[in-house]
């Protein structure tokens, strides 16, 4: 049995941000790459996470299941590191901000476009997909304003904010939600693929994926 941090995800998931945060910060996961949607294709995952949800992380006794609070705790398992925000620096608070902004107001509407316009468009519910891609588009606008002269967003430097602000406006390239993106994330957004741990992780996601393909044949 091994004892690294076990990381099961789903390839380009939200847990994209927590393969990537590993990756940034140098700490070594046993990835395990599950096929999508797990509650239906991997029921036995239920047993460890009963709500059926990409990420986990269990590292001992600890069980997360929030992709940005995943990559904040493998960036400062071992410490506080420049890939993080300490209390006391300056832009601590921007940092835990922009960090749960990501996913609880950006990638939110994200999903529900995505649920109703890609997954389950058989429900009649594409009117009310389009609404919340509108939505997103228009909560884009606070990291766009934050971004204005500045490279990355907070304390100067590249952290776990960008990383998990940075996996939405990944997704929305991937799910067809990249036209009321400005200019301006969109070069943010190539400045970040641009990451050798970023182009790391998707290779190690891609990597466990294609190995699930060829088991199922
Ligand atoms: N807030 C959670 C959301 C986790 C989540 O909903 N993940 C999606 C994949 S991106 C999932 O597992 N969907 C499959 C399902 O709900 O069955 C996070 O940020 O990790």
């Amino acid at each position: 049995m091994s004892d690294l941090p076990i990381l099961y995800t789903c390839a380009r998931s939200r847990g994209l941000r927590a393969t990537w945060a590993a990756e940034e910060a140098g700490v070594e996961i046993d990835l395990r790459v599950l096929p999508f949607p797990p509650r239906y294709l991997a029921p036995e995952y239920l047993a460890l996470n009963p709500l059926g949800t990409v990420p986990l992380l269990v590292d001992g006794e600890t069980r997360m299941t929030e992709s940005c609070a995943i990559a904040h705790y493998l960036a400062t398992r071992d410490g506080y590191t420049a890939l993080s925000v300490a209390p006391g620096e300056r832009d601590y608070g921007e940092y835990c901000d922009y960090t749960y902004h990501a996913d609880a107001t950006i990638t939110f509407p994200q999903t529900v476009y995505m649920r109703f316009c890609l997954f389950e468009k058989d429900k009649g519910l594409q009117e009310a997909g389009h609404a919340y891609a509108k939505w997103f588009h228009k909560r884009l606008v606070k990291v766009e304003q934050r971004l204005e002269g500045r490279e990355f967003l907070c304390a100067d430097r590249f952290t776990v904010a960008d990383i998990c602000v940075g996996y939405a406006l990944i997704l929305a390239q991937s799910v067809g939600l990249d036209e009321g993106v400005s200019d301006s994330l969109k070069s943010y957004r190539a400045r970040l693929l641009e990451r050798p741990a970023l182009q790391r992780a998707m290779a190690r996601e891609d990597a466990g994926l294609k190995a699930l393909e060829n088991k199922a044949g």
